[in-house]
């Protein structure tokens, strides 16, 4: 039988495992990335594994989350990383010179590899053909070791497109459209793989933020092929050495076949407060505007920024509105200052941003109270931008561009068009901004500030727990809810203590103060349970604040793979309507935990009704030993691979 791309490249890095879909696989990983909010615990973790350098083909620590240095604690963390990183072979790409996935994609990436990254929005590598995920710090933490990545293996979908987009229809309305089909959960348990005559007219940076988009289906991760676009990419970025073509065999199988004609697409928008509430921008037309923000790992490529300055060209932005531009890159902001579009942006009284993520993550620029905030980027959940009644609407750069002149949301194919704007034949390439590793790692000296903190200690699985339903909430409960991000929160990411204080701050502030005083603690959840970014952070801080189990309808990938990872029990409700019984503060009891590993099937005490309720959890025998040793990092310590 013929194979997709990604069974192709799996088969092809495959160190253990059988790949029918639903059973765990091992995969070799050729190149991982992290970034500063993840990383610092992320290298912490492999400090403490006692490997000199790391074994991947690649390794690039990027600065570019924590940029806004409101205290010592981010400066510190930064040092920390540029040290670490010179010390145990890792590339080191220093704050300002880009968001880590526009600038893999630029310099780094290449096609036919693997890669995992200590960030959730690591498939926009897919944009070239890589098989790119994202996943917690440690995990990232053992392929730099050289151990494999282990993932189940996904069903496989594939995204037909025919036809060409219209002018002011972009590859963001793409992402949105299949978001509008499938769901923030549609893409769960899935690889997704583009194909189809329309994927000739996107080029890569395009492709890329429609991977960049994937994670927020859920996807395990998503593919586009290696072809004519991928080389004319890679040349025009002096690595066309790296080019290798990567095509879906005729007769692949895919579980799933969706078509979308690119034809027929509108400008499309995300409303608050899911990716997926998706309706066209026409049906919101003249909705009063307060800020608009473009950039981000989803739109802040050459192309978006030319776009945009090519509207902005000659106007002024309407006087309600804040409008905020982040270029993705170092490059994108030195050729938009070489070809004097810089000029046109600075001009029509937009705000230049440094080259990172900024708002997108609440690190400055959020919106005024209740204020309606449109934006180029990939998530909208509720109070991310660091305002709790802001209102996020996602878009494409045209449609926030139009916006921006207009005051109200806008869709801009009502607009006069603009010149098209085509890749250059050549990017500008200065990489002085990577520094390499040292050639001899052993004289170089960490440099660790206050702020870190030691790794928490979780505790291994004796044969019963008895545990409090500490809090109980509702469907798809996103690692914003659980572990908060923005400027005031991210600063402690090494400083588990602290970051504990805020944990479930917008769903229960009181909730770090209960949970201690339970000592041993659960937390009942609803479906796509922690869905959104890869931050280990929301298992490690729970597991910190004592909760040993999280009892849900379901959970997303990567978030389940933290927990265990952190050791705590991810289970399942094996009928969903208990979840309507269980109430928080109810004491629950699970019983025979060691023989339920190995069946999958557990049975939950409720001791205040006195009711038993059923659930599972499908742990491969790694991932029970993972979890008999309280958590991966023991699990590692004491040999395990
Ligand atoms: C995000 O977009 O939420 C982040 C910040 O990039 C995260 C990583 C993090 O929490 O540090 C992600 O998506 O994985
Ligand atoms: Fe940064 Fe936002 Fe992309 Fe996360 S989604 S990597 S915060 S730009």
């Amino acid at each position: 039988m013929g194979k997709t791309i990604a069974q192709k490249i799996i088969a092809a890095h495959l160190v253990s495992g059988d790949m029918t879909p639903g059973s765990e696989v091992a995969i070799h990983i050729d190149q991982t990335l992290t970034q500063d909010a993840t990383g610092t615990m992320a290298y912490l973790e492999f400090e403490t594994m006692g490997i000199p350098r790391v074994k991947t083909e690649l390794s690039v620590a990027y600065v570019d989350h924590n940029t806004l240095q409101c205290g010592f604690e981010n400066a510190d963390d930064h040092r920390y990383l540029q040290t670490v990183a010179a010390k145990h072979g890792v590339y080191f790409s220093r704050p300002g010179n880009g968001i880590c996935h526009q600038v893999h994609l630029e310099r780094f990436g290449k096609p036919g590899k693997t890669l995992i990254g200590s960030d959730s929005h690591t498939p926009t590598g897919g944009g070239l053909g890589m098989l790119a995920f994202g996943a917690g710090g440690l995990d990232v933490a053992v392929a730099m070791g050289g151990g494999a990545y282990y993932i189940t293996m996904p069903k496989m979908f594939k995204v037909n497109l025919t036809g060409k987009l219209r002018p002011y229809v972009t590859a963001k309305d793409v992402s949105l459209e299949l978001l509008r089909i499938l769901s923030v959960k549609g893409g769960v348990g899935a690889i997704i793989e583009w194909g189809g005559p329309g994927i000739e007219t996107l080029s890569v940076p395009e492709r890329a933020t429609i991977t960049n988009m994937g994670t927020e289906l859920g996807a395990t991760t998503s593919i586009f092929p290696s072809d004519d676009v991928t080389r004319t990419f890679l040349k025009a970025q002096g690595r066309e050495a790296d080019f290798t073509p990567l095509a879906s065999d005729p007769d692949a199988q895919y579980d799933r076949i969706i078509h979308i004609d690119l034809s027929t697409l509108k400008p499309l928008i995300a409303c608050p407060h899911s990716p997926d509430n998706v309706a066209t921008v026409e049906s919101l037309k003249g909705v009063k505007v307060d800020q608009v923000c473009i950039g981000s790992c989803t739109n802040s490529s050459l192309v978006d920024m030319r776009k945009v300055a090519a509207m902005l060209k000659g106007k002024t932005i309407a006087p309600g509105v804040s409008l905020s531009i982040s270029p993705g890159s170092k490059q994108v902001l030195t050729m938009l200052a070489q070809s004097g579009d810089l000029v046109s942006i600075l001009a029509s009284g937009a705000r230049v941003l440094e080259c990172a993520c900024g708002p997108c993550i609440g690190m400055g620029f959020s919106p005024n109270s209740g204020g309606v905030s449109l934006r180029t980027f990939n998530r909208n959940f509720l109070g991310r931008s660091g305002t709790k009644d802001g209102q996020v609407y996602l878009v494409s750069p045209e449609t926030a561009a139009a916006s921006a002149l207009t005051g109200y949301i806008t869709d801009p194919t009502t607009l006069e068009p603009i010149a098209p704007v085509a890749l250059p034949d050549a990017f500008h390439i200065d990489d002085s901004a990577v520094l390499a590793p040292a050639a001899d790692g052993s004289t170089v000296e960490v440099l660790r500030g206050p702020n870190i903190k030691e790794f928490p200690q979780s505790k291994a699985f004796s044969d019963t727990l008895e545990a409090k339903a500490v809090l109980k909430v509702g469907d798809n409960i996103t690692t914003d809810h659980i572990m908060p991000a923005g400027a005031k929160i991210l600063p402690y990411r090494s400083n588990i203590p602290k970051l504990s204080q805020f944990c479930f701050e917008v769903c229960d502030p009181t909730f770090p103060e209960r949970a201690k005083a339970a000592g041993d603690g659960m937390i009942i959840g609803g479906s796509n349970y922690g869905q959104g970014s890869s931050r280990e952070h929301a298992a490690l801080v729970p597991m910190y604040l004592g909760i040993r189990c999280v009892l849900a309808k379901s959970f997303a990938r990567i978030h389940v793979a933290n927990l265990i990872n952190a050791g705590i029990l991810p289970l399942t409700f094996a009928d969903p309507q208990d979840y309507e019984e269980l109430q928080q503060d109810h004491v629950l009891e699970i019983s025979h935990i060691l023989s339920s590993m190995e069946t999958g099937v557990f049975t939950v005490l409720d001791k205040t009704t006195g009711k038993a309720i059923s659930a599972n959890c499908q742990l491969s025998k790694r991932q029970q030993k993972i979890l008999l040793s309280g958590g991966l990092l023991n699990y590692t310590k004491e040999g395990g691979q």
